[in-house]
């Protein structure tokens, strides 16, 4: 597994885990949407994520709940950009969260380090083009279907295997295209085509999905994994999310992507402390 990731100017060492703070660009999300629209808006929230600890932030201009339908391009250009150029001044890594290769061109070029793309590079024709030209490193995740039906019947034999089939052969296809292995990410989509027994599967055998060899990302910030173990609506998850990123974090998560970066921050150092035995030096 690669031991570091060249993010631009910046180079983030992968020794420990290291947390995403989403900043969503979007009328929509399912947790926050509207939030963060204005770009003055999306910089003060941004500036709160990094003074917590953030290493990444993580800037989608598209809602992929359960259900959403896609945005146009010029749309998800027109929220995307003006908070890519606002916070290239915080001094920290950015990540654009798209599906299209229109969107991850003009990110780049605005400031953004790395492609986020929840279709894995398939949803657009020229995506996987535009990620080994552009040069950055490329987070793949899992998803089945699409967010408009995904979660109408997701159906696998074994999740976990079928995950890791799907990824390893992104992954190889990627580097067909010219992205070598330092540059890609893997994630299982928790929450993407899966019922709460397909996301707890995932979570449970997570190590196989390190053992593919990428730096393993995962995003489970308040969603509906916590919210049907516990019962729980969106604003009510974050101690069941605390849970979920030390655990993922003790099974092998390089980078957890996470709504709020201080409390999951605090998670990561407690969750460290008890594997290694002994407290911080
Ligand atoms: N989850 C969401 C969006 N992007 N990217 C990765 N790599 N992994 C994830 O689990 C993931 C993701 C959904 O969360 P959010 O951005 O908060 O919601 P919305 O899609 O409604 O904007």
């Amino acid at each position: 597994m690669p031991r570091e990731l060249a993010l631009g100017v910046h180079t983030l060492t992968l020794d420990r885990p290291r947390v995403m703070g989403v900043v969503n660009a979007t009328p929509d999300s399912f947790s926050d949407g509207g939030r963060y629209l204005d770009p003055d808006a999306a910089r003060a929230h941004a500036r709160t994520l990094v003074a917590e600890g953030a290493d990444i932030l993580d800037i989608g201009g598209e809602s992929t709940r359960p259900g959403a339908t896609e945005v146009p391009e010029g749309e998800e250009l027109e929220r995307v950009l003006p908070v890519v150029e606002a916070l290239a001044e915080l001094g920290v890594a950015i990540s654009v969260d798209t599906r299209k290769a229109a969107v991850m061109r003009a990110a780049v070029a605005a400031g953004a380090a790395m492609i986020n793309d929840v279709s894995a590079l398939e949803h657009d024709p020229d995506a996987l083009a535009a990620a080994a030209e552009l040069g950055v490193p490329v987070c793949l995740m899992h998803m089945q279907g699409t967010p408009e039906t995904m979660q109408e019947d997701p159906r696998y034999g074994d999740v976990v295997a079928e995950v890791c089939a799907y990824l390893g052969q992104r992954a190889e296809r990627c580097r067909e295209a010219g992205i070598p292995a330092s540059r890609i990410l893997i994630d299982p989509g928790i929450g993407f085509g899966k019922t709460v027994d397909h996301n707890l599967a995932l979570m449970n055998r997570l190590d196989e999905l390190a053992d593919l060899g990428y730096p393993v990302v995962v995003g489970t910030s308040r969603k509906s994994l916590v919210g049907k173990v516990l019962g729980r609506s969106v604003g009510e998850r974050i101690y069941g999310d605390c849970a979920v990123v030390g655990w993922s974090v003790a099974h092998g998560a390089a980078i957890v992507r996470v709504h709020e970066v201080g409390p999951m921050r605090d998670a990561i150092t407690m969750t460290r402390a008890l594997q290694a035995g002994r407290g911080p030096a």
